[in-house]
């Protein structure tokens, strides 16, 4: 008998482009049938058929603090007992951009959008307008959103469905666009040897989460931002992923380098669709209405966004919080990799802060595209199967990073590897 989300996902296909809207959902590079959500609290989440899972995937990252947060279900039902959106300055605005610059000094000026894509999208136009250059270098793997200039070798959604790059974006676009291999300073500066006066910006994901959890090695962020302040190119963190996860500052604090330009989505937005971007102010200032870069975005700055980034913010900001749910994380990586072992399964992790990378691999190091696309896929597909069936839910690709809220306690830990433990045995 088909179980409710086969029946739902053959409707949904009758209507929805692959039955989903956003494509790393359809489970195309694991295979099988979508599973779908009807409710989340705290760390799981449960199914149509009333299945219950630990959620790993957290919305790929915004719930920082788990589904349902009575504090962010309040601060939205409450903002939105007064309205929606009026197209006009709310105080709510005013108070998560005070609340993001506390948390992230190098932002000295912020703009809300509506999604990471916007963020990332409006940062290329600002650093090409400020600099007066064209070109943008950015790194396999790294994924920024569906954006023209950055669909060139991206990660995530587009590394699964094999096309690198897509079509639909012209040649003159991308040709405007620079890859190198992460964590590869030679070949950074070999570019910018032959391009360096006409690169705009750096686009770096400080910590990969699109070519599964790959941090950046201590030397390499450091080093582009020697190269950028060389060149007069700016060097901008895409954090939509790593902002207030790889620690509470971002991948900035824990490495202790400072962007020109911050990217950020995710947790900012507490599960609403919120993305930013902040940085100095001497740049951010040539943005309209102060500047000639054209940005806008009809609900921008959105109160009930606002509202529930800012109940997530200010719940994940106060003492311990994040540093208690990064050393769970910490446990559940040693938790799988003990597991791996005993069960003699060639298997490498990562982690930085509160997300984390599984690699099925007898390689020592995973540091670029180039080492992800060598693992194993075919037990990362068993893995995945083993571990939904055993009611675990991981991101449906080898290329995405996993996630960890501050409601992921003891229950789920003990779930989790008693689960790991099961299907590491006959993987
Ligand atoms: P959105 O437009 O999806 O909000 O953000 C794009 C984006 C930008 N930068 C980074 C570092 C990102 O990770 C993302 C989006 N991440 C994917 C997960 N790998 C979102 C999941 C999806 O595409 O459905």
């Amino acid at each position: 008998m088909a179980n409710r989300s086969e029946t739902l996902f053959a409707e949904a296909q009758r209507h929805l482009v692959g039955g989903v809207n956003s494509a790393v959902r359809a489970f195309r590079s694991v295979g099988g049938t979508p599973v779908f959500m009807r409710r989340g609290a705290g760390a799981w989440i449960e199914d149509e058929d009333g299945k219950q899972y630990v959620d790993y995937v957290l919305s790929y990252g915004p719930l920082a603090i788990g589904h349902a947060h009575p504090e962010v279900v309040e601060a939205i039902s409450q903002t939105a007992a007064n309205g929606t959106s009026f197209g006009a300055p709310t105080v709510l605005e005013t108070e998560l951009a005070v609340l993001v610059r506390e948390l992230m000094p190098s932002i000295e000026r912020i703009r809300m959008v509506n999604s990471g894509t916007e963020a990332c999208l409006s940062a290329v136009r600002l650093a090409r307008g400020y600099t007066g250059r064209d070109r943008i270098l950015k790194f396999r793997g790294n994924y920024h959103g569906h954006v023209d200039a950055l669909l060139v070798e991206a990660g995530s959604g587009v590394l699964t469905l094999g096309i690198p790059g897509s079509p639909g974006v012209p040649a003159a676009v991308t040709e405007m666009t620079l890859t190198a291999p992460y964590n590869d300073l030679e070949a950074v500066r070999s570019l910018f040897a032959d391009y360096g006066d006409t690169i705009a910006a750096v686009l770096v994901e400080p910590v990969s989460g699109n070519m599964n959890c790959v941090p950046a090695r201590p030397d390499f962020l450091a080093g582009l931002r020697q190269i950028c302040d060389d060149s007069g190119a700016l060097l901008v963190f895409d954090e939509v992923m790593s902002g207030f996860r790889a620690a509470l500052g971002g991948a900035q604090a824990l490495y202790g380098v400072k962007p020109d330009l911050t990217c950020l989505g995710k947790v900012i937005g507490g599960g609403l669709p919120v993305g930013a971007l902040g940085g100095r102010a001497e740049v951010m200032e040539h943005l309209a209405p102060s500047g000639p870069v054209y940005q806008a975005g009809t609900l921008s700055g959105n109160p009930l966004a606002m509202a529930s980034g800012l109940a997530t913010l200010r719940n994940l900001s106060q003492p311990d919080v994040h540093a208690r749910a990064e050393a769970w994380t910490r446990r559940l990586v040693a938790g799988l990799r003990e597991r791996a072992d005993a069960a003699g399964v060639p298997f490498a992790t990562h982690q930085a802060g509160t997300m984390f990378g599984l690699f099925f691999t007898h390689a020592d190091t995973v540091e670029r595209f180039e080492d992800v696309a060598g693992c194993d896929a075919e037990r990362f597909v068993r893995f995945f199967h083993g571990m939904l069936e055993a009611g675990v839910y991981l991101a449906p690709s080898a290329f995405e990073a996993g996630f960890v809220s501050t409601a992921h306690d003891e229950a789920a830990l003990s779930h989790t590897l008693d689960a790991a433990e099961r299907v590491f045995s006959h993987l």
